[in-house]
């Protein structure tokens, strides 16, 4: 995979040329990191070819600051349509039974990139997902002992993370049918060890088969509501139509619903550009919601033939599933593809259905490799210098920095709709350079 000029690499001594791959003698490749703060850091390529991803290559996807809770001042707090809230310490929570399962941690908002018309939000290409081995306890177990009341409809959660400016806390409720399945955690451990800060410490919640923006990190207060929620995070973010919409049409939140179940899916970690020609292992990862991967096929011939491929490794109900396939390849350039089918008889679609949000992108996606006996050369890193507009820095690098515009492809409409809303946050916009930020963002970094 091409790694664009606009991606930043984490660290030191951090361009990665394209074809370069650990298999290829490359060395490890870092994060690419969409923004340093808040914190959205996607995954690797190569990350595809590990069955449980590794802490240090874990996608991390945070709304606002990190927190850094200590463990002595922290309780979590159950309280609402409960016959006796609970204040609970980390002590009390590993009195219930503890349970470990490996699952997929997936962003809603994964593959955004690859929509179009492209839709503002985090770009993130493939690795915005991971395969964790979560331990916790039971949401069911705490709850069957603060004894949930008949009225209890959906239970709210809230991590110690603050909002910035005037945002809108991230507050997500699940309804009382998922809190009760036993396989939803409070999870305070990840890989066998205590969950790191970036992903939610000392506790989160595992809500397997679910998009990520259920998996509230650094929980400290669960709420059991008698009705509907109507925060900002439910009704008007993360939510998708049930119906095929037109590309690039706006749709009202009230006509959508929030977004649940993962699709399923699967990316090919290698070869990733090049690769030298001979015998060369395709190999990659496919996941779907709760349901098990079925089949994993190949084609490399654009999509014309398809090879089933063997599937590898564990298999578990909310795990990512190893596949491989091994090629004989001449030289020449390739589009590679793979197509994942599930247990329910679910395939990847050619084309994913867009929605005004850019969730749950899931199409078959192709991917050119170039078989040579020579190494294509690296390209340099740095982005070029670029002359701000007026009261530009002052308005928008407050909270964050320019990562989070530079990987946007927007409209001149869209883009005015991005500054509303960055206004609404707190954004100083002077009414007097307005014009000219909205001109500078929608003539660098358009559709
Ligand atoms: C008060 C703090 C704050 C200021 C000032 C601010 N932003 Fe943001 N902005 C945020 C936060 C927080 C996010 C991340 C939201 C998320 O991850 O859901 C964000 C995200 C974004 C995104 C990604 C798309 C999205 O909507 O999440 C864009 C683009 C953006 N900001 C542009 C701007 C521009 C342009 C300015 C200057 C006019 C600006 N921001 C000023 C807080 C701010
Ligand atoms: N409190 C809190 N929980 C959160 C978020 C957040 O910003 N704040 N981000 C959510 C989203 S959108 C995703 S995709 C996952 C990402 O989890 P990770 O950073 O551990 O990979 O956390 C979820 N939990
Ligand atoms: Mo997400």
């Amino acid at each position: 995979m091409t790694i664009s000029r606009r991606e930043l690499f984490l660290g030191a001594a951090a361009s990665l040329a394209p074809g370069t791959s650990r298999a290829d003698g490359g060395g490890l490749s870092r994060m690419v990191v969409r923004s340093p703060r808040p914190e959205d850091l996607e995954m690797p390529p190569e990350g595809f070819s590990e069955w449980v991803t590794p802490i240090d290559r874990f996608f991390v996807r945070c709304h606002t600051y990190t927190p850094n809770v200590k463990l002595s001042d922290w309780s979590l707090k159950i309280d609402g349509r409960l016959e006796h809230p609970l204040t609970l310490r980390i002590e009390d929570l590993k009195k219930f039974p503890r349970v470990e399962l490996v699952g997929v941690l997936e962003c809603a908002g994964n593959g955004r990139r690859y929509y179009e018309p492209h839709v503002a939000g985090t770009q993130w290409a493939d690795g915005a997902v991971g395969n964790g081995r979560w331990a916790g306890v039971r949401l069911r177990d705490v709850l069957r002992k603060a004894g949930l009341r008949g009225s209890a409809k959906v239970l709210l959660f809230d991590g110690a993370d603050v909002p910035l400016g005037k945002m809108p806390d991230f507050q997500r409720t699940i309804p009382v049918a998922k809190a009760l399945d036993p396989d939803t955690l409070l999870a305070y451990e990840m890989n066998g060890q205590p969950l790191p800060v970036e992903h939610g410490f000392p506790l989160r919640v595992i809500a397997p088969g679910w998009a990520g923006d259920s998996w509230v990190k650094w929980l400290q207060h669960v709420e059991v509501l008698d009705h509907e929620f109507e925060g900002f995070w439910m009704k008007t973010a993360y939510r998708h139509p049930t119906r095929p919409v037109a590309p690039g049409t706006s749709v009202d939140a009230s006509e959508m619903v929030p977004v649940t179940d993962l699709a399923v899916k699967s990316v090919i970690a290698l070869p990733s550009g090049w690769a030298r020609p001979g015998p060369v292992r395709i190999q990659g990862t496919a996941w779907s919601n709760r349901t098990p991967i079925r089949k994993v096929e190949v084609s490399t011939d654009g999509g014309r033939s398809w090879q089933a491929v063997k599937l590898a490794g564990p298999q578990t109900q909310y795990g990512w599933r190893l596949w491989q396939y091994d090629w004989r390849a001449a030289e020449g350039r390739y589009t590679l593809m793979s197509r994942a089918t599930n247990a329910d008889g679910e395939t990847q679609p050619a084309m994913a259905a867009w929605n005004p949000s850019g969730y749950l992108w899931n199409a078959v996606r192709p991917v050119v490799v170039t078989i040579s006996a020579q190494a294509p050369s690296a390209n340099d890193g740095a982005a070029p210098d670029m002359a701000y507009p007026e009261g530009y820095r002052t308005a928008c690098f407050g909270c964050h920095d320019d990562h989070m515009m530079r990987q946007q492809r927007l409209n001149r409409s869209q883009w005015e709709r991005e500054i509303d809303k960055m206004t609404g946050w707190g954004a100083p916009v002077r009414p007097e350079n307005r014009d000219a930020i909205i001109d500078y963002l929608s003539g660098q970094f358009k559709p």
